[in-house]
């Protein structure tokens, strides 16, 4: 039965419906009763079905459930991934684009009676608390209970996100996946940010088919709020406790495997833990955020879980992603441990199970199997987990209001050049500092160490539209802001010496640079200003406990800037910016061109 008299709704639904021809229509209420009907089906599916789900040691892991993907299917596919805006332009020299009515004529015979034989389930679910102003509403249409159980742990989903719809109102985005025959050739995962839709067919991956995660949340999102005056982006948010009891909150935006989820869930030194400080974690991978009343930029995590990478995760690298995990989690593409009905992961711990089914199916003596140069999980493996499973979950997680942001955070991996912690001069510097995001690959994923890969905001995968317009409205909402905006910093854990050992000892120490950046927020430290922006006077850095491993001649090296490694820096910008981006169809805002300008006239003074 629909759940909603939205006339917008309905008519979308009956559409998608005659061009998928599914047997049968479910509409999700959200229910428990009809969430445990759905994983008694999933889970009673025969071996070998690929959809087939398993339900883990109910005493170890309650509620928490297992699932495979095929191997040709494990993680986000960017050269299949689509901005369909009318004009090219649009999309811009980041995105790969196509016509939207050549994509549709596409893609419909694909989805012609894809779905003959199955059941399409309809979605509703908010990103963001429901009613908060901040939030949005989305419906997506799917043929997969995996991507239902998946949906109600990342959205708030079921009956209630329709509340707020009306019977009237257009403003939704419509999703529609279909796994399909999970056929790579034909897999697609189409934006069309002009019509709050997304099309995603063979794929049954979560960053592909969750579609409230990357391609609205993001994609569709950030065009949004170029439009309506917000901005959509890939930041953790966090709030630092301080002893008297006040909460500072920071978002911070890092390409992949530099640390996100681990700085979310930070637990401080100890020394911090004594007097008084806390981290809560309000995201660890999108924030929304919007002026409020105040005129201070609020942001609101519109996830409702996360959706987090598993190996590597442990006790002692982020035990409270760990403890997210203990219940109510569906995991993906791990091993099982068939003795006790668990799941395991690379560096999990030291004990392998030797009764293992590695991540494609097969059983296997989990030791030998690694011992020949195998993994069990999947590098990209899963975990879905709550957030109201997370120990340091914010008290402010579900406040519809979001949260006010004092700092916000970039970051990259850089062996070399960039300093442990610098502040923009203003604003206008910061969009420059969040442009220029890079990180350097690693010898160990490619051969040649410091090849640098442009993530402008960590966003490159994930902005809906032209990388040049995303930049304007960056500096538009400054504008807006003035003196309440907040301010901007550029942090690198990644510091190396010449051998190639890290200079910073990272984790819970990052504490230590964040207790800087609050401070400077509050105007409580001072700094000294160089070519590139203020860097912490090193007496301001608190080293207490770690003066053995961060020696005075380290904390120099960490806080060095180098004019010729840095006249390298912004010459390698002055190329990006002009080949990767101008010369191919993105307008680079002149205030940034003159911050190149500007941050070279002083490394030459
Ligand atoms: C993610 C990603 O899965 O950024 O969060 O790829
Ligand atoms: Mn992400």
């Amino acid at each position: 039965m629909a759940l909603t008299n939205n006339k917008n709704v309905l008519a979308w639904v009956d559409e998608m419906v005659a061009l998928t021809k599914p047997d049968q229509v479910v509409w999700i209420d959200g229910s428990k009763e009809q969430l445990d009907a759905l994983t008694e089906e999933v889970t009673s599916l025969p071996e070998g079905n690929r959809d087939k789900m398993y339900k883990l040691n109910p005493d170890k892991l309650p509620g928490c459930l297992y699932h495979r993907t095929l191997p040709n299917d494990v993680a986000r596919v960017e050269d299949r991934t689509f901005i369909c805006t009318k004009n090219k332009e649009d999309a811009g020299p980041t995105n790969n684009w196509m016509d939207p009515e050549e994509m549709k004529a596409k893609l419909t015979p694909l989805y012609d009676g894809v779905m003959k034989g199955r059941t399409m389930y309809v979605i509703p679910y908010s990103m963001g608390p429901i009613g908060s102003p901040l939030a949005k509403v989305g419906v997506e249409l799917t043929d997969s209970i995996y991507v239902v159980l998946n949906m109600n742990i990342m959205t708030r989903m079921g009956v209630d996100a329709f509340k707020n719809l009306g019977d009237v109102s257009n403003d939704f985005v419509r999703g529609l996946h279909s796994k399909a025959d999970v056929d790579p050739e034909n897999r697609y995962i189409v934006q069309f940010p002009e019509e709050n839709t997304i099309w995603s067919i063979n794929s049954a991956y979560g960053g592909n088919v969750l579609l409230g995660k990357k391609c609205f949340a993001l994609r569709i999102a950030s065009f949004q709020g170029k439009n309506e005056g917000w901005m959509a982006e890939h930041m953790l948010i966090l709030g630092v406790q301080k002893p008297n009891g006040e909460t500072v909150y920071i978002t911070a935006a890092f390409p992949s495997a530099c640390g996100k989820t681990n700085l979310a869930m930070l637990i401080p030194p100890e020394g911090y833990q004594k007097d008084g400080y806390k981290v809560f974690t309000v995201g660890d991978d999108i924030a929304w955020m919007k002026p409020g009343k105040d005129g201070r930029l609020y942001a609101i995590n519109p996830e409702n879980g996360f959706f987090g990478v598993a190996p590597g995760t442990n006790e002692k690298s982020n035990p409270n992603a760990l403890a997210c995990t203990r219940k109510n989690t569906i995991f993906t593409n791990v091993a099982l441990n068939n003795e006790d009905g668990t799941v395991w992961w690379e560096k999990l711990d030291k004990n392998p199970p030797v009764d293992a089914t590695e991540w494609k199916g097969a059983k296997v003596n989990g030791p030998e199997f690694i011992a020949e140069g195998n993994t069990l999980a999947h590098p990209n493996s899963r975990f879905t987990a709550p957030a109201e499973n997370c120990p340091c979950i914010s008290p402010e997680f579900n406040n519809p209001e979001g949260v006010p942001i004092s700092a916000i955070v970039f970051g990259g991996r850089r062996a070399s050049t960039t300093p442990l912690v610098y502040q923009s001069f203003d604003w206008t510097h910061g969009t420059y500092m969040g442009s220029a995001v890079s990180s350097e690959t690693t010898a160990a994923a490619t051969g040649a160490v410091g090849v640098l890969r442009h993530d402008p905001m960590a966003m490159k995968p994930f902005i809906g539209y032209n990388v040049g317009d995303y930049w304007a409205h960056w500096l538009e909402m400054g504008e807006k802001l003035g003196d309440k905006a907040p301010k901007i910093f550029n942090v690198n854990w990644f510091k190396q010496d010449e051998e190639g050992n890290f200079l910073w000892p990272g984790f819970g120490d990052n504490m230590r640079v964040l207790d800087w950046i609050i401070k400077r927020c509050e105007g409580k430290a001072d700094a000294v200003e160089t070519a590139i922006g203020y860097l912490p006077k090193k007496e301001d850095l608190n080293l207490t406990g770690i003066e053995d491993e961060v020696t005075p001649a380290i904390l120099d090296k960490l806080l060095a800037v180098d004019t010729d490694l840095w006249k390298k820096e912004i010459a390698e910008m002055r190329r990006y910016y002009q080949d990767d981006i101008a010369a191919k169809g993105g307008k680079v805002p002149a205030e940034l061109m003159a911050e190149l300008d500007k941050i070279e006239a002083r490394l030459n003074k």
